[in-house]
């Protein structure tokens, strides 16, 4: 398939840029359609976010046995997984075996970072380098870069000076990290710091957490899984993977069967507690309308509030940590093992930057308004930009010499959450416009390339060598995305999921919160109905 190019250019019929759960499947996928499929892969090995993330706690809040390929019936039987929520080093070691068992790392350069991508619109491919040199050309080019993928350094005062050891969760170095006895300091309370603030507490001499926005965080209730649960585990896979599929967020779990105004407070705060018992991000959906009907929102929120009030000792230190800012859910909860118990210790600080903002760093640590915290590691958790910074970051040009970064400046605007217009043969997998981030990132990644190759293989039978979404339909659906979030509280929170954590980034709620079955509809119709959203040309 692939037209010969210069003799120092590798060319393929596809590059993947990321080795990822996204990246990996798409080797699998488009191999088997018969496609010359190449990867690069910036870190040195497959893992994507679970290859970078590895510091203390890391695990993820979506339930092992859903986070995982579905794809093979034999890789979901033979694979056997130890807990319920799987942490960093697991899912590591699962991306690792499906690498070995489709043998998909011959197909990628690791330790190479795409630097530029120019689409010629004369032989209809692009035109790729890497930051070591390596000219790549393809027809299609595949960006499985990731959501959370591009870290966010936030710009303090004199960040370099600071002369202890600095880490960040989301580039965690290799091996261990020894803070016992250390005066550990860690900015940033999403995800990555509440997992790993309990992990660090307990080596540390001292730990202070530096708390701008307080976040909800719900027990994971984790547990490792015995062989009864290994036998039901299979016995039910089939039929959980069916519910998941068909589902509102690629999951099997459902909100409460009744709405929470056809029971009084006994039975909601029943229904309350054994969510907040199950454990994890559900919490969020323990009642339908919940992140839609402020009045429920409210119940939920003052039932997770009172949680806290009773787990922290401290009055106003529990008071420091109760959001202010959002509805609860509207930004991701997140999932803990032991962060509120966390600032009982006498070794943990808190300190509220809303009350004494940060001054500065200095050689010694961080000087708020309040004085000098002195340190010995400063830890940065201080999150991505997510879901186009990954993206944007690469100087990629379409063929009519518009930037991905100029092309997205007002908000990323995608057809189905996959291609650009104005980028043709180049799908963003996991990306602005899809429900990924909301939903089961895994299976929307393999829903997402079944779609593409099914797209690539249609073009190549029908003789197209050039596929652009249409300008109006990816206007449509960009009006789609902000519709559905509009009928939510989703906007009402300063997230990553609207670009509220970086500075500059337009406002925009970028994810697709209809649902993802209603996606996978939506892009199933696109198909069935002829590709009607694109051009498509030679
Ligand atoms: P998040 O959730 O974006 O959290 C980043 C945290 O860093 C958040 O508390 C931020 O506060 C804080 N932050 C960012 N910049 C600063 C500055 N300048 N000063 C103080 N604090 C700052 O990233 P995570 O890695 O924790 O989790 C990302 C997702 O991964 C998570 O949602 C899960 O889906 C998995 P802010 O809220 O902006 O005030």
């Amino acid at each position: 398939m692939s037209a010969p190019q210069a003799p120092d250019v590798e060319n393929c019929d596809v590059l993947v840029v990321g080795a990822g759960f996204a990246g990996i499947y798409t080797v699998i996928k488009a191999r088997s359609a018969g496609l010359d499929v190449r990867g690069v892969e910036a870190g040195s090995d497959v893992g994507g976010t679970w290859y970078w993330n590895r510091y203390p706690g890391a695990r993820c809040d979506v339930e092992s046995i859903d986070y995982s390929y579905s794809f093979d019936e034999e890789l979901q039987r033979e694979w056997v997984w130890s807990e319920r929520f799987a942490a960093q080093p697991e899912i590591r070691a699962y991306i690792a075996h499906v690498a070995d068992k489709y043998d998909v790392r011959p197909h990628f350069r690791f330790d190479e970072r795409v630097t530029t991508a120019r689409f010629d619109e004369s032989s209809a491919r692009w035109q790729v380098e890497t930051d070591t040199g390596t000219r790549m050309s393809a027809r299609h080019l595949v960006l499985a870069t990731g959501s959370l993928s591009a870290p966010h350094l936030p710009d303090i005062p004199g960040v370099d000076s600071f002369a202890g050891e600095v880490l960040m969760t989301a580039a965690w170095p290799e091996g261990p990290v020894d803070v016992s006895g250390k005066r550990v300091g860690v900015i940033g309370t999403g995800s990555s710091g509440i997992q790993s603030v309990p992990i660090l507490a307990e080596s540390a001499s001292h730990l202070t957490v530096f708390q701008r926005s307080a976040n909800y965080t719900v027990p994971a209730s984790n547990r490792p899984f015995g062989e009864d649960d290994q036998v039901a585990i299979q016995e039910n896979y089939a039929a959980r993977r069916a519910t998941s599929w068909a589902s509102s967020a690629g999951s099997p779990h459902v909100s409460h069967p009744q709405e929470i105004w056809d029971l009084d407070e006994q039975a909601r705060l029943e229904a309350l507690e054994q969510r907040w018992q199950e454990g994890g991000v559900l919490f969020a959906k323990t009642f339908p309308n919940q992140t839609i009907d402020p009045a429920v929102n409210d119940i939920a929120r003052e039932f997770a509030e009172a949680k806290i009030r009773s787990i922290v000792r401290d009055p106003q230190v529990a008071e420091d940590l109760i959001p202010t800012d959002h509805p609860i859910g509207t930004k991701r909860i997140c999932t803990d093992d032991g962060y509120y118990a966390t600032f009982n210790r006498d070794n943990v600080s808190l300190v509220n930057l809303r009350r004494t903002p940060i001054v500065e760093v200095t050689p010694e640590g961080i000087r708020t308004e309040d004085g000098l915290v002195e340190l010995d590691v400063l830890v940065f958790a201080t999150g991505f930009d997510a879901m186009t910074g990954a993206v944007t970051r690469i100087d990629i040009v379409g063929p009519r010499g518009e930037s991905i970064a100029d092309a997205w400046a007002d908000g990323p605007v995608t057809y189905l959450g996959m291609t650009v217009p104005g980028f043709p043969n180049l799908f963003a997998l996991n990306g602005p416009g899809s429900p990924s981030v909301l939903a089961n990132m895994v299976l929307t990644a393999e829903q997402q390339v079944n779609w593409m190759v099914d797209l690539i293989t249609h073009c190549d039978g029908a003789g197209h060598t050039v596929v652009e979404p249409r300008r109006d339909a990816a206007n449509a659906w960009f009006d789609h995305v902000n519709q559905a979030a509009a009928a939510t509280l989703f906007p009402k929170a300063n997230s990553w999921y609207m670009g509220a954590n970086i500075d500059g980034k337009t406002r925009v709620f970028m994810p697709y919160i209809g649902g993802f079955k209603r996606y996978l509809d939506l892009c199933d119709e696109a198909r069935d109905g002829g590709y009607a959203g694109f051009v498509l040309g030679s």
